[in-house]
């Protein structure tokens, strides 16, 4: 699946790269709506026998409303889709040609507020993963996993962006979206699983 966006080799050494980015798609999405309406919270996490806020704010968004996501220590609620959400799931359906029942919203407050590398390869969790990028422009990282061949990608998504990460990327890369000294307006990413 490749759109006019799929970033550049100097972007991107990958020739086939298990991701892609559509830019610009959904320029109209209002970070102050998102927050506004899902109220994203801080949650917290023993790191190193401490307990330490986790460096963004989360809001858990499903259609079953009694599926808790447990992640690290932390158990999140699900909130209901808004008529506003909705729309852009069934846009993002659309240009992904798979259906989403969930939606974690990430909200990034400053440049120190990141996600670290990791993969969504939770086996509750279907191969195909997008996120749409709200507000600050961030970069977005790439890397092998454990024992796989490959290099370094680092995207720059911004306002209205979608990445698309496509069937075995969960098994191949780990993502990162990161942390900048930059002094950046708040941004946030809506994943969608
Ligand atoms: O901000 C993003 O686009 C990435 C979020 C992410 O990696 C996650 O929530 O697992």
């Amino acid at each position: 699946m490749r759109g006019p966006g799929m970033p550049t080799l100097s972007e991107c050494s990958w020739m086939s790269a298990p991701f892609t980015v559509m830019r610009s798609e959904f320029s109209e999405i209002s970070l102050d709506r998102l927050v506004s309406e899902y109220q994203p919270r801080q949650y917290s996490a023993f790191v190193y026998g401490k307990m330490r806020n986790r460096p963004r704010l989360e809001a858990w968004v499903c259609d079953d409303p009694i599926a808790v996501y447990t992640y690290g220590q932390n158990d999140y609620q699900p909130s209901p889709f808004t008529p506003y959400l909705e729309g852009f799931r069934a846009r993002i359906s659309d240009l992904a040609g798979c259906e989403f029942n969930s939606c974690l919203i990430n909200e990034y407050q400053h440049g120190g507020h990141y996600v670290s590398p990791h993969a969504d390869d939770e086996p509750t969790m279907g191969p195909v993963v997008w996120s749409i990028s709200a507000g600050a422009t961030r970069r977005f990282r790439f890397t092998p996993k454990k024992g796989m061949d490959g290099e370094t990608a680092t995207l720059e998504l911004r306002h209205g962006d979608a990445l698309g990460m496509l069937d075995g990327c969960q098994d191949l890369l780990n993502h990162a979206l990161l942390p900048t000294k930059k002094d950046v307006f708040e941004g946030s990413a809506e994943e969608w699983r």
